[in-house]
């Protein structure tokens, strides 16, 4: 039998290393900033306000929607997990980090992000995140992106370290349960990134630097897909594993059950990447059998949040009523709301429940045509990663900074506010996004100067600016809490462990539950499946069609 963590008290880690760890998790904080200024600017568009106007460094419409996408999506969510995800492995087997390697994955971070600053910054690269071929941007920026995703794969080698050490040392121990889903997340990222390393290193660097004179779009395409499904759980998983391990301690419940837990994740590995098609109905070139197939997929990757959803509601249920609540419902006002990290946390599930359902439509694959490319899209991915994942994130900065720098939360109600500033932002701009893109507003479009603007988009689009600009305000003040608390916190304050949760039901030695802990097992059958939901399409596709020379209309 094993606990959530090997060795429940007393570990710390080295004051160093937490710097480091704080460090990363700070560079994160700051692609957020830039990322939410400059969504505050698209939320306006859509009400049909010029932002070239009031944001005049910006040259161009798409020049603000890279530096949103890139910013917000990548170098945020990896920045947080590049930290988070190590420190809490190394928690989880109370085993110290090592230096020179929290070092290589910071740095790595630091040039990316130079690169691709400069990149965008001087409208170089207007690509979008998305970064499809033909239109073509400079090297800096791939060469930035590849090096984001290395300095993921140095915080995934490390946890793979770490892991390999303490399983020396434990021969036929259960791995703890805390270390095992946050390896698992970084394992189903090594397999999913492998599209765009091809992509990026194999095609659009060389492309870009003049090496190969002409690329193939469809192929970097489906390569970007190959990683862009899987891409969502990995900013989502990190969000999980507080959701599944930490949060039903913060209400005073428990996690429900530890195997249960192990499958949802070893079920992200093994479906998380196969679905990749699923963004790409309308694509040419890919037969209709594999499209439908990787639509199938999809709701079999749905089955595991569809898992979370009752077992983090069975722990926040047994939580609210360990603290006297009572009522098919009433309990949830006994859940601790008046705890900023819980709050911030209980709303980004709340968020979620809307981004799951807006998800299984878009993965429908007859229904997917009527909201592909609209502003639905958009509506949907505010209700994930913009909300499940971003205010998730902000809930753990709530206990994750204060114990990083050992200082006392700073603003505790106004922490509070954020999450609901932020919440009620986010539900009015999907509400315009979504309607919009149900009446054929587009996504991707400059809607203050497009030329075929409809009268019934007004209001869809006033309340996407309205939305957006609640949005931001929540973002800013979650800048001023953890800004002020980084230099005005009370010293020595901070708390002293991470708040991981026990299990009602631990893991055991049964042999199907064993079974869960075989990752490298599991990792072989995942590759199974990328072959089969993808091998057909490659078998009938390569070579590569090297036909379209570079674009740049930016
Ligand atoms: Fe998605 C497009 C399908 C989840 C992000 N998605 C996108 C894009 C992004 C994105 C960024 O099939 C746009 C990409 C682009 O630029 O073109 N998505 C799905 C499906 C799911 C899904 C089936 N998406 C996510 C997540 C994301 C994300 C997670 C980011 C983190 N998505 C699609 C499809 C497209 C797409 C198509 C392409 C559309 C097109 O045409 O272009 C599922 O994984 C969703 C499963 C979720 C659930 C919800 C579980 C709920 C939980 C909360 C429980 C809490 C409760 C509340 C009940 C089943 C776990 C308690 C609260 C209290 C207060 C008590
Ligand atoms: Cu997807």
């Amino acid at each position: 039998m094993s606990a959530t963590v090997a060795s429940p008290e007393g570990f710390q880690l080295p004051a160093e290393q937490r710097r480091l760890v704080r460090w990363t998790i700070y560079i994160g904080y700051f692609a957020l900033f830039a990322g939410v200024a400059h969504g505050f600017a698209q939320a306006l568009s859509y009400a049909g306000i010029n932002i070239l106007r009031f944001f005049p460094f910006l040259q161009g419409y798409y020049q603000g929607l890279t530096a949103h996408g890139v910013a917000n999506a990548l170098f945020f969510t990896f920045a947080f997990s590049n930290g988070f995800l190590p420190l809490l492995t190394s928690r989880a087997l109370a085993r110290p980090l090592k230096t020179p390697l929290l070092h290589a994955s910071l740095w790595t971070l630091v040039v990316a992000n130079v690169l691709v600053i400069f990149a965008v910054s001087t409208n170089r690269a207007s690509v979008l995140y998305t970064s499809y071929a033909p239109l073509q941007a400079h090297w800096t920026y791939y060469l930035g992106l590849v090096l984001l995703v290395v300095s993921s794969y140095i915080a995934a080698a490390h946890m793979f370290i770490l892991l390999g050490g303490w399983r020396k040392e434990n021969r036929g121990v259960r791995i703890p349960l805390l270390a095992f889903i946050s390896v698992a997340s970084y394992a189903m990222w090594i397999l999913a990134s492998l599209g765009i390393a091809v992509s990026f290193i194999g095609f659009l660097l060389p492309w870009s630097l003049g090496i190969l004179e002409r690329t193939d779009p469809l192929l970097n395409r489906t390569l970007f897909w190959l990683t862009g499904h899987a891409i969502v759980y990995v900013w989502l998983l990190p969000a999980y594993i507080s959701w599944y391990a930490l949060v039903p301690r913060q209400v005073g419940g428990k996690l429900i059950s530890d195997p249960l837990t192990r499958l949802v994740f070893v079920m992200f590995l093994l479906l998380s990447v196969p679905t990749g098609f699923h963004h790409q109905y309308t694509d040419p070139g890919i037969s209709t059998q594999m499209k439908a197939f990787h639509g199938l997929m999809t709701f079999g990757v749905f089955y595991p949040s569809l898992a979370t959803a009752f077992s983090v509601v069975a722990s926040l249920e047994m939580g609210g009523r360990n603290r006297g609540g009572t009522g098919v419902l009433r309990w949830i006002k006994k859940l601790p709301w008046d705890d900023p990290s819980v709050a911030a946390q209980l709303l980004a599930m709340f968020t979620f429940v809307f981004g799951g359902i807006t998800g299984l439509i878009n993965a429908s694959y007859i229904v997917n045509q009527v909201v592909h490319n609209t502003a639905w899209i958009p509506g949907h991915f505010h209700m994930t990663v913009g909300s499940a994942v971003a205010l998730t994130l902000m809930g753990i900065a709530y206990w994750l900074i204060p114990y990083l720098t050992d200082r006392k939360l700073w603003g505790r109600k106004l922490a509070v506010a954020q999450s609901w500033f932020y919440t009620v932002g986010v539900l009015i701009f999907a509400r315009g996004m979504i309607s919009g893109g149900l009446d054929g507003m587009p996504r991707r479009t400059f809607i203050a100067e497009a030329s075929y603007t409809k009268d019934s988009w007004a209001l869809a689009g006033a309340l996407t600016g309205i939305g957006g600009t609640l949005m931001t305000i929540g973002a800013l003040l979650f800048f001023v809490v953890i800004g002020m608390t980084i230099w005005k916190g009370q010293k020595g304050e901070g708390p002293k462990d991470i708040p991981f949760a026990h299990a009602l039901l631990p893991a055991s030695e049964n042999r199907w539950d064993v079974k869960l802990d075989r990752l490298g097992l599991w990792f072989l059958v995942a590759v199974l499946l990328v072959v089969i939901a993808y091998g057909p399409f490659f078998l009938g596709y390569l070579p590569p069609h090297l036909v379209s020379p570079g674009f740049r209309i930016f």
